[in-house]
């Protein structure tokens, strides 16, 4: 019988891989990494708690990880093929992020691990990005994009062979898992060599510059990885002094207490060296490198709350430095509620329950209230991280290295039956992903104490 290699350990090698190779090719990034090394163990060093609060829940030794990657992809082949490809290792489309909002062509989903034991293994998601050739209007660039889109292969062969093997056997072997690594790295890598021609290169751009990105190559180039910081205020306040040009704020919530969703941060793209057909020399500019630092997965109510927040804020902190941004930002944000028991009893966030060893000792609980539970020390409720992508950060790193702001022409277009037939499966939806691990872990915590489940 042959043995399989689980589908994590394939992610974890693939993740190391990419990481690898993004720090040859783009220098920068090493630095970056570099930087949130040293805020991290500064942070560990001045905050002790927080230290045996990560050594206790397993995070120490994956701290360095990658936590996400993203990419843009041109073709609904591309997508459904890099679906298969994500599968291998254990990375499923969860979200549907539609960017036309935010004025840039594309619609998008996270490629990521599921249930608890993979996240904690590692969590290494991908951002993938279909572009949107039906939001151009000009009919020949939309023809003449396709045209070119319609050349090219993303995929090795010994990928699209390995591919179909995983999908055979259930996985693959030891030796074939490294051969996908290295086949599929290849899908990922930057060429410096465009597939067309100077002129065509800037009539594509001047549609719009993500076109000209997602077209002109011979692959959907890693655009950035992004490895978790401890504080994003201080590593973005350093960047500068390590030669990097930061985006001008961090997008996502202010600072808190209780962290909630998702901070992000990143160097804008650096202008690199490209050769194009007829041997002419020209510049293109995509890739970067990211920081981030989640909190705890709102709710349906949590997250209307946030949205309306930040909405509320929006005109205020246009414009403003970071620190006047976050400053005002912390202002808007004083609405959202900032302990674990006011998030966890307004229903604002999802939170994983656990029986302590008093409770399961204690013989069956006569209090069925959770909230009491928990005062008596029965039970305790540990918040769980997001996971996930936040469509107006998002567009802000995707604005912040395109150059000004998107096309109003785009807006109000989501599709995700579209997008969803253009992956060839349907996208998992990310609050049913929380609710029921909340679900089932309340369930268990309280069947440990002889009480049936809540309806
Ligand atoms: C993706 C930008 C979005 C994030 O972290 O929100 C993203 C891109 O530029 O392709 O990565
Ligand atoms: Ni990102």
């Amino acid at each position: 019988m042959t043995t399989l290699v689980s589908h994590h350990e394939i992610r974890d090698r693939f993740s190391k891989a990419m990481s690898a190779m993004y720090q040859a090719e783009v220098p920068q990034y090493e630095t970056l990494l570099d930087l949130v090394a040293e805020v991290n163990r500064e942070t560990l060093e001045r905050d002790p708690e927080l230290a045996a609060r990560l050594k206790a829940h397993d995070e120490l030794n994956r701290l360095g990880v990658e936590r996400h990657g993203a990419i843009r992809v041109g073709t609904p082949a591309e997508l459904t093929m890099l679906r298969r490809l994500f599968a291998v290792m254990g990375m499923y489309p969860v979200g549907y992020y539609d960017l036309s909002e935010a004025g840039v062509p594309v619609h998008s989903t996270a490629f990521r691990p599921i249930d608890d034991a993979a996240l904690a293994r590692n969590p290494f998601r991908v951002f993938t990005s279909l572009l949107r050739l039906e939001l151009i209007e000009s009919a020949e660039m939309r023809e003449r994009a396709t045209d070119i889109l319609a050349e090219r292969d993303i995929f090795t062969p010994g990928a699209r062979e390995l591919i179909e093997l995983s999908e055979c056997q259930g996985g693959l072997t030891d030796e074939q898992a490294d051969r996908f690594v290295a086949e599929s790295l290849e899908t990922f890598r930057w060429h410096q060599d465009a597939t067309v021609d100077l002129e065509t290169y800037e009539a594509l751009h001047a549609e719009h510059r993500l076109i000209a990105d997602v077209v002109c190559f011979h692959g959907p180039h890693i655009n950035h990885l992004t490895p978790r910081t401890l504080d994003i205020d201080e590593a973005q306040r350093r960047m500068p002094a390590a030669g990097m040009n930061p985006k001008e704020v961090i997008e996502g919530p202010p600072r808190r207490d209780c962290p909630i969703l998702l901070r992000q941060t990143s160097f804008k793209a650096l202008e690199e060296p490209t050769r194009f057909a007829g041997e002419r020399q020209g510049t293109h500019t995509a890739r970067f490198g990211e920081i981030e630092q989640r909190g705890v997965a709102l709710t349906a109510k949590g997250r209307a709350l946030y949205d309306r927040l930040l909405a509320e804020s929006r005109q205020r902190t246009a414009g403003l430095t970071n620190e006047e941004h976050q400053r005002v930002l912390a202002e808007a944000f004083d609405d959202f509620p900032d302990t674990e028991t006011e998030l966890r009893r307004q229903g604002l966030a999802f939170f994983e329950y656990r029986p302590t060893e008093a409770g399961c000792e204690a013989g069956p609980a006569t209090e069925t209230e959770v909230e009491q539970l928990i005062e008596q020390g029965l039970i305790t409720a540990r918040p769980i991280t997001y996971e996930d992508f936040l469509p107006v950060s998002a567009a802000g790193i995707f604005q912040s290295n395109l150059g000004g702001n998107g096309s109003e022409a785009y807006t109000g277009h989501a599709n995700r039956e579209a997008f969803e037939a253009a992956l060839g499966a349907p996208v998992t939806d990310e609050l049913t992903l929380y609710a029921e691990r909340e679900r089932s872990s309340l369930d268990a915590a309280l069947a440990s104490l002889g009480i049936p489940p809540v309806r």
